[in-house]
């Protein structure tokens, strides 16, 4: 089985089997494919008797979202499965573990995660996860520290950028997110309820111009090594655990991207949570929201800057007064402003979320996507304003009123 085909569910199976010391050789293994995302097919194979199981990814050469009509190149496997394994050395334990890679067939094998439940879809149950501003505050300062100037060595970084230019990937973001949503584009995807809203999004020059800059930014700025999509689908969780998956957009970027990624996902979820019935409810999950928000970023900011302190590598950086201070305010500035292009994306944009997509009553959902325009298109207006993280509160709670 050498040259790319996309695997047959038996042929997955062959493939687990042949993973050296993994599975008996008399194991009845079963495949299900179970990929809900937009590009690729994920096989679980498991061993009937005993439980064990293995994730099999494989990319696709086209977008599944749209069809063979939108090509995509294979080499975002070997991206995803290099990725993972930095990530893994810089933040164990927070990333599946990478078994074997194989580039012909673009797959990769991993640990199961079955145990763990995809968050989005775990908010929309209105789970709570203890965990996980620990956790991804851990994944995120560990990797995009150690992966920045300010971490790693900086003639390493030129040489390890070089492998991960990933140029189809980053033009998906650059369309879907800096580019389409302000445009009569034909990749918009924007229900009939909001035209107005996706109308005047067109025209907004003071909107064009900050995202503009978040986009030049996106296009440019190679800060650290970035995950590329942490969005609540990229992330499995339990009541203990986090383990963040699918770094396939990974690329060196701008690290309020990645920090932006996650909080612009728990909002998304916070509009969403309209579909509750009972005022009370709602309003106590919305403030678990804004709570985890406050504290992914609380928790990153004090354990980056404590990397820095601990393990800074670059002189002036470290020792210039007031840099450090400079630095993450920049950096909380690009996250608000990436938060609300996300925002705004998952609404008028080709790729939605279901936390706000499968609300069923119609004006709920309008008043959701609303919701989620009108916050995301503040935080971009406003981003270059902020000095703290009540500065987004802020803005979200004013989204309410
Ligand atoms: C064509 S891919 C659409 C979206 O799915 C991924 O998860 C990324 O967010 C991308 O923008
Ligand atoms: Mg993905």
């Amino acid at each position: 089985m050498s040259s790319y085909h996309p695997l047959t569910e038996q042929e997955a199976i062959d493939m687990a089997r042949s993973l050296p010391d993994f599975f008996a050789p008399d194991a009845q293994l079963t495949s299900s494919e179970i990929g809900d995302g937009n590009l690729n097919l994920v096989f679980h194979i498991k061993d009937t008797a005993s439980g064990k199981g293995l994730i099999l990814k494989q990319a696709l050469p086209y977008a599944k979202v749209v069809g063979e009509s939108w090509p995509l190149t294979l080499d975002r496997a070997r991206i995803e499965s290099e990725a993972l394994i930095i990530q893994g050395r810089l933040a164990p334990g927070l990333v599946p573990q990478v078994y074997h890679y194989d580039q012909e067939l673009a797959l990769t094998i991993m640990e199961d995660l079955s145990d763990h439940t995809i968050m989005r879809r775990g908010l929309m149950s209105g789970d709570h996860y203890p965990r996980f501003a620990e956790d991804i505050s851990d994944f995120m300062s560990a990797t995009l520290f150690y992966t920045s100037d300010l971490g790693m060595n900086q003639q390493e970084k030129k040489r390890l950028a070089g492998s991960f230019i990933n140029p189809e990937l980053c033009k998906i973001t650059e369309d879907l997110i800096f580019d389409d949503p302000y445009t009569d584009s034909p990749n918009n995807n924007c229900e009939a309820a909001i035209a107005d809203e996706a109308k005047a999004l067109q025209t907004d020059e003071e909107l064009h111009f900050e995202v503009a800059l978040l986009r030049q930014k996106f296009l440019t700025e190679g800060q650290a090594l970035l995950h590329g999509d942490l969005h609540t689908g990229s992330i499995f969780v339990t009541a203990e655990s986090t383990k963040v998956i699918d770094p396939e957009f990974a690329y060196f970027g701008p690290i309020g991207y990645d920090v932006g990624a996650v909080i612009s996902n728990l909002l998304l979820n916070y509009a969403g949570q309209e579909q509750w019935s009972s005022d009370e409810a709602r309003e106590r999950y919305r403030s678990y929201l804004l709570q985890t928000v406050i504290d992914v970023w609380e928790q990153f900011e004090r354990k980056f800057r404590k990397l820095w302190e601990e393990h800074g590598v670059d002189r002036l950086a470290n020792t210039a007064a007031g840099y450090k201070d400079y630095y993450m305010k920049r950096l909380l500035q690009d996250t608000i402003g990436y938060t609300g292009c996300k925002m705004v994306r998952r609404i008028v944009g080709l790729s939605h979320v279901i936390d706000i997509d499968s609300i069923t009553d119609d004006a709920k959902r309008e008043r959701a996507q609303r919701m989620a325009l009108a916050i995301g298109k503040q935080f971009i207006k406003s981003n270059r304003q902020a000095g703290s993280i009540h500065h987004l509160v802020d803005i979200v709670m004013k989204g309410i009123e």
